[in-house]
């Protein structure tokens, strides 16, 4: 059976998303697509035949025709739709964060473990970057040794309207949050942000780029550059210090062509063509394991756990401080 699927929110990942799940997701259909903008809903569900645009989240919760929700309306709007959808009972894709702040992210953790069974999926997509696994499977295999740092560049062409500094952190580092505990499969203990020189080219209220410090449990240490307004275009990389190797992942690839004296080849514009084939695996391994009814892949614990990250470091950037990441107890519905 055909997993009917309804899209809240028809903005830059929403409408991203849609297209996924029309063209290139097998065993799953856009049934309704929500969006406060009708005119946008009911462009992004042009040429699917069957889908409905719809103007209010409630309405495609209550359809019988949606077997499923993938959320992706701003961060705080989450809450409230994650909610009654876990009270529905159905298979959830929700955008990161899961929340703007821990104490709502464990609302929902609480709420899904009271129901017994994973029903949220976090779009933490680099999860289904394929280097990205390659490198986890590296620090669990040990034969590099241990892993010791971790250095992080995020770099992104610029920022939408409204785009403030403390979603440098939320909406931006969170992947780093999340990316961390991933590759480490350890928690975060603590965050620090060092605001250094300024590019001129930020939107006022921004302070860009930052310096992101991080510790885990048994104290690998990692270091964010983010930088959001570096205009050059959309670049995700790590390197990775092992007792005996170094490991890069993300770093430009081909075609490099040489030519009338020059050699060179293309940056990805937007995280879109970046992390596409990410996205796809990400929503493909969403809509099967849907299908069996048992969900895997970042979890809301691994929501609120990032969370909590992005709320130390949002303290952290306002202070200067070293800030601790404090936990409440994993319930054994993610252990
Ligand atoms: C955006 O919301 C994303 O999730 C992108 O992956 C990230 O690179 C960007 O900084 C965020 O604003």
């Amino acid at each position: 059976p055909t997993l009917r699927v309804a899209v809240i929110g028809a903005g830059r990942m929403g409408a991203d998303h849609i297209q996924r799940l029309h063209h290139r997701i097998s065993g799953a259909e856009v049934a309704a697509v929500v969006d406060i903008d009708e005119a946008r809903a009911n462009a992004a569900i042009a040429g699917i035949e069957g889908a409905v645009a719809l103007t209010d989240a409630q309405a495609a919760l209550d359809s019988p025709d949606v077997d499923a929700l993938l959320i992706a309306t701003p961060g705080f709007l989450h809450h409230d739709i994650l909610l009654k959808a876990l009270e529905r009972d159905i298979p959830i894709l929700c955008e990161k964060p899961l929340t703007p702040d821990a104490a709502s992210s464990w609302e929902i953790v609480q709420a899904e473990a009271k129901l017994g069974r994973k029903r949220i999926q976090v779009g933490f997509m680099r999860r289904y970057d394929a280097e990205y696994a390659q490198l986890r499977a590296l620090v669990a295999g040990g034969e590099l040794g241990e892993l010791l740092m971790l250095h992080h560049q995020h770099r992104n062409p610029d920022t939408p309207a409204g785009f403030t500094n403390e979603m440098l952190i939320n909406d931006s580092v969170v992947h780093e949050f999340d990316a961390i505990r991933f590759f480490t499969n350890e928690e975060i203990t603590s965050v620090q942000v060092r605001l250094g020189k300024a590019t001129k080219n930020a939107p006022a209220g921004q302070h860009d780029p930052q310096h992101v410090l991080i510790e885990t449990e048994s104290g690998v240490l990692a270091d964010v550059e983010i930088y959001v307004n570096a205009l050059f275009g959309y670049e995700v990389a790590t390197q990775a210090s092992f007792e005996t190797g170094i490991v890069s992942i993300g770093n430009d690839s081909g075609p490099y062509v040489r030519t009338a004296g020059k050699w060179g080849g293309n940056v990805t514009p937007g995280f879109e063509e970046r992390f596409g084939a990410a996205y796809d695996t990400e929503i493909q391994a969403w809509v099967d394991a849907a299908a069996k009814g048992e969900l895997g892949g970042p979890s809301a614990w691994d929501g609120y756990a990032t969370a909590a990250c992005c709320e130390a470091g949002v303290e952290a950037q306002r202070t200067g401080q070293k800030v601790a990441v404090k936990l409440n107890a994993k319930p054994s519905l993610y252990s």
